[in-house]
């Protein structure tokens, strides 16, 4: 079975433009409307990519989609604060609904200069590595395609590396029986 990630982020972050960016596709052509699916061959262990809008209309549709993720590839915005401020409500989404999934924490729009800084990012580290399972924080950009492959590299390795983990476990396993 194919392993679920999701991209999550307050509307207009860059969520779709990294995906798409990643995929050769070009920037995003709009907003996204509820979810869109993009997968990617890994090998023995395939993922798909469940791009989530962030456009509050579509705030309902959240708590189905969030379930069963195992990485969450958490967006804002580094040249909007009130981006950075809104991950807390994403991270308490998470919180209440999907409390195993790793999440990567992604500063996209780097070309646009940075209006956040770095304390204010270490703290918000500090918070989700006290509370979650936190892999990463990586500063993108979807326009310069800045760390747009290390980010992609990173979920790649992880879903692979897991996947070994598990054919592991049942190797050991099937040598007991
Ligand atoms: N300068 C710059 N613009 C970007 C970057 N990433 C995305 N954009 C622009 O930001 C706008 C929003 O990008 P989207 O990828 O649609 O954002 P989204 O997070 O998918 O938004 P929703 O689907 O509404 O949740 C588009 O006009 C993109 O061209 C970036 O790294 N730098
Ligand atoms: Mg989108």
């Amino acid at each position: 079975m194919a392993s679920k990630i999701i991209f999550l982020g307050d509307g207009g972050v860059g969520k779709t433009s990294l995906i798409r960016r990643y995929l050769g596709k070009g920037l995003s052509k709009g907003i996204t409307l509820g979810v869109d699916f993009y997968s990617l061959h890994n090998g023995n262990a395939d993922i798909v990519v469940w791009d989530l809008s962030g456009q509050e209309r579509f705030r309902y549709l959240l708590d189905s989609f969030i379930v069963g993720a195992r990485i969450a590839v958490l967006v804002f915005d580094l040249s909007r604060p009130s981006t950075m401020i809104r991950l807390e409500q994403w991270l308490g989404l998470l919180d209440k609904l999907n409390n195993q999934v790793k999440i990567i924490l992604v500063g996209n729009k780097k070309d646009l200069g940075k209006r956040i800084d770095n304390e204010f990012i270490k703290q918000l580290i500090n918070r989700i590595a006290s509370k979650h399972r936190f892999l990463r924080y990586i500063e993108t950009s979807a326009y310069s395609g800045e760390n747009v492959d290390q980010l992609f590299e990173l979920i790649r390795n992880i879903i692979r590396q897991d996947a070994s983990n598990k054919e592991e476990k049942i190797r050991k396993i099937r040598a007991m029986i």
